[in-house]
């Protein structure tokens, strides 16, 4: 847990380093699924968008799931935000070196998001049908809030865990210490659990 808490700072940090990095967290669970389940797992992500590199860093972590991982990735943007279902934005079908076949873990990759392959291929289809429109529609709905980290599994094939990706306030603003404890108080009481 302290090696927990300790990234989470830095990461709450790293926006003041890093003037064109744009962050986005999320908390998954079943209830939040569309429709929801009763799944006892929980999950954390982390998305850092660094506008500069062009490169989006996704960071997950995830236990007390009740099926084995199938698959995961960013849908959106849905019609409203924090609601809904929407198509996957992001690599298909899973990301890039996801834990598979368990129940818990931890993920972090870095993806070029010049590539085409760092996309679902439809959605780049859909919006523009470049890589660069298509990452100007990932980054209109995620900060909409309209886009969300979903882990399907073998029971829950639509979704195990889920949750809404929301912007981390940008750095200078009296709201991002708000945030920065909010979300170091919930890993706190979600790790008590
Ligand atoms: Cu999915």
């Amino acid at each position: 847990m302290k090696k927990l808490f300790f990234s989470l700072a830095l990461l709450a940090l790293a926006p003041l380093a890093q003037a064109h990095t744009v962050m986005y967290y999320a908390d998954l669970s079943g209830p939040a699924e569309a429709p929801p389940n009763a799944s006892p797992g929980t999950g954390f992500a982390i998305v850092t968008l660094d506008l500069d590199l062009v490169t989006m860093k996704v960071e997950v972590t995830f236990s007390g799931l009740q099926g084995n991982v199938s698959a995961a990735h960013i849908h959106g943007p849905t019609s409203v935000a924090g609601a809904g279902t929407a198509g996957v934005m992001t690599m298909t079908p899973t990301f890039l070196g996801f834990p598979s076949g368990v129940t818990s873990g931890a993920y972090t990759q870095t993806f070029d998001m010049t590539l085409a392959s760092s996309y679902n291929a439809s959605f780049i289809t859909n919006n523009g049908g470049t890589v660069s429109s298509a990452l100007n529609a990932q980054i209109a709905a995620l900060d909409a809030g309209k886009a969300y980290v979903n882990i399907h599994t073998n029971v829950f094939p639509g979704g195990e865990i889920r949750g809404f990706l929301a912007p981390v306030p940008e750095p200078g603003t009296a709201a991002l210490g708000l945030v920065g404890g909010a979300i170091l108080m919930r890993r706190r009481r979600t790790a008590q659990v």
